[in-house]
């Protein structure tokens, strides 16, 4: 018989090469790696408006987040029994809209604009005689990022207030989703990419995305280095300490306090809604 040569693999069967994968191998490896290939859909996190147009999708449901406080008052309204909000992005459209009669809500960093109705704290949207009515609003960020995306498949809001709401519902539309933070003037902010780490994470957990974007893998870090206390964690965030400055806590608080909500806020031309179970 013929000697093995030292650091060789012994030849099991003399008609197999030894670099052949066995069929069952070959299933063993596509059943421990299942997951690979159900994956189907994508999750992609756009840590600022400024860099949307890369993550271009336009098959993709965009959520939009801006937790302090833009989208965390959105979800409240209509939690509340508000009808319809007409996001907009400049005062001068909101000024128009208030000359025309309309209801407006003005922000600007952080405070009522003069003149308005309304500002952007969740608190103020509680309030039975807003029921049924059309508000319109302008906030510092949000209502930016909202219109920045209006040309996108579907755009929905989110905040910690609906996160399993919105995290079930995205499951089940079989498509792409693009978690974009509304950011502070188009710079990254904690609160928005904590958020979108969490929803990401609830996405990834169900096998049905996959993600090849690194901001979602950060976003997704953070949330799991943060999410025991999101409070204390924001201590020196930019956007907590400027709603502090202006005795904004019990917004901040509320605004991280999960599952508070269990609607939908969807951009219908150009108009926000709550979605109903059977637009879904
Ligand atoms: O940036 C925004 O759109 C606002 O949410 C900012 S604030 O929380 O109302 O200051």
């Amino acid at each position: 018989m013929a000697s093995t040569p030292a650091g060789t693999k012994k030849q099991i069967n003399p008609h197999i090469p030894n670099n052949y994968l066995f069929p069952i191998d070959f299933l063993l490896f596509v059943i421990q790696n299942r997951d690979l290939y159900l994956m189907a859909y994508n999750v992609q996190v756009c840590f600022s408006p400024a860099s949307f147009s890369l993550f271009r999708d336009d098959e993709a449901i965009v959520v939009v987040i801006d937790v302090l406080r833009a989208t965390s008052a959105i979800c409240t309204a209509f939690e509340n029994g508000v009808k319809k909000i007409i996001p907009v992005s400049t005062l001068d459209e909101a000024f128009d809209y208030k000359k025309q009669g309309f209801l407006v809500a003005a922000e600007r960093d952080g405070s009522i604009v003069e003149g308005f109705h309304l500002g952007n704290s969740p608190f103020s949207y509680m309030d039975e005689n807003l029921k049924d009515k059309t508000i319109v609003l302008t906030t510092t960020n949000g209502t930016k990022a909202i219109n920045a995306a209006k040309n996108a498949h579907k755009v929905a809001i989110g905040s910690f207030l609906n996160l399993n709401t919105i995290a079930e519902w995205l499951c089940e539309q079989e498509r792409n989703v693009i978690l974009l933070c509304a950011g502070w003037k188009d710079k990254f902010n904690m609160e928005d990419s904590l958020f979108a780490g969490a929803l990401a994470e609830q996405l990834l957990i169900t096998k049905k995305f996959t993600s090849d974007c690194d901001s979602a893998r950060a976003s997704v870090h953070l949330w799991n280095f943060a999410s025991e206390d999101l409070y204390p964690f924001l201590r020196n965030s930019s956007h907590r300490n400027r709603l502090g400055r202006l005795n904004l806590d019990k917004d901040i608080r509320y605004c991280l306090t999960p599952n508070q909500t269990f609607c939908i806020p969807v951009l219908e031309e150009g108009v926000l809604i709550k979605l109903e179970k059977d637009l879904a």
